[in-house]
């Protein structure tokens, strides 16, 4: 039985238009010394979370533990297109494995540092790994340094003071999306450059980071807490998801609430469905400006998540920018080149 996923509509929409705006830009990352490889799709099954992580794991060491072209530059850097955010979890799991410790520049609107007895965890270990934990549970996994820095942060916080003590507890200081106003898009980039001195750089873009002007094609379906979800039956789900198509692109795919599904699972399933906009935000230029500019850094892999073409409008707003920032996190690699 063959089913065309949203996730796997949306990579190629990704895909198809960075093929056609890096011929547009004329670009030299494309064509210069490195060799850029598609790697295809991790194929994850999206009937079980753990399992979904599990198989994004091996996905990442498998590609990870291939010899680059370049015999000079023996460890492959990867750049990942999702999908929902937990799958950076696994990226720097493998980033950790090949490069040791390395700093984050986390992009989005929101901390994802909170603890999993905040979001998830209060129900089950299985619900606490989350699209919003997933950084607090790189910091216990010892993966990343504590020199690490959000940007664009606006979104509201859950505990007053704990989401903070806990978030500077995991190494991270914050430039919030306002600051902007006051420092400029040059002073954002002086930010991030002091705070990641000296150390190897993994870049994650949640594409939330951006204004919902700029990118309405953004969404998760929530993680899911369900052990009951197997009480649905796979071809029910399946119609209901791909019916739907409430999948993310990266096809790790998160629904919360399905063990209450029944007996109207469409409407609910619509209900839960909530994207995780926070308004206020950058515009794309200011955060391609951003990105531009953290030329020379040590960047050892990236990432844009939370993309979702099925949400998007009709001039592609969204996969346009991803598309974009993908080029940009492409080009810092190719420009400053690092050894394992
Ligand atoms: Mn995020």
């Amino acid at each position: 039985m063959e089913h065309i996923y949203g996730p796997v509509k949306g990579l190629v929409s990704l895909r198809l238009v960075t093929a056609v705006l890096t011929l547009n830009a004329g670009e030299i990352a494309l064509v210069d010394w490195a060799k850029i490889v598609d790697c295809g799709d991790a194929p994850l099954t999206f009937l079980d979370n753990t399992m979904a992580l599990k198989q994004l794991d091996k996905a990442h060491k498998i590609i990870s533990g291939r010899k680059s072209a370049n015999s000079s530059y023996g460890t492959p850097r990867i750049i990942t297109l999702g999908g929902d955010h937990t799958t950076t979890l696994s990226a720097l799991r493998s980033a950790y494995e090949r490069w040791g410790q390395v700093s984050v520049i986390h992009f989005d609107s929101h901390l994802d540092t909170w603890d999993p007895k905040v979001i998830g965890g209060g129900i089950s270990h299985y619900a606490g790994v989350n699209h919003g934990t997933f950084l607090h549970l790189a910091h216990e996994e010892g993966l990343i340094r504590n020199s690490s820095i959000h940007a664009g942060i606006r979104a509201p916080i859950i505990r007053p003071k704990g989401d903070l003590r806990n978030d500077l507890r995991c190494g991270f200081q914050i430039v919030k999306a306002r600051d902007i106003d006051r420092i400029g898009t040059h002073g954002v980039i002086e930010k991030l450059k002091q705070r990641v001195a000296g150390s190897r750089v993994y870049i994650s873009v949640d594409i939330d980071v951006l204004d919902p002007a700029f990118a309405p094609g953004e969404f998760t379906v929530w993680a899911s807490s369900t052990p009951q979800l197997a009480d649905l039956d796979e071809e029910r789900l399946l119609l209901l998801l791909s019916g739907n198509a409430l999948v993310t692109p990266g096809r790790a795919v998160w629904v919360m609430g399905l063990s209450q599904a029944r007996p109207n699972d469409l409407m609910l399933i619509k209900a839960l469905a909530t994207g995780t906009s926070e308004v206020g935000g950058w515009t794309t230029r200011e955060l391609l400006t951003i990105l531009d500019g953290l030329s020379g850094m040590e960047v050892i892999g990236g990432d844009i998540v939370e993309v979702a073409p099925i949400y998007d409008n009709p001039g592609e707003t969204t996969v346009l920018a991803a598309a974009e920032v993908a080029h940009s996190l492409l080009t810092l690699m190719v420009q400053k080149p690092v050894k394992a």
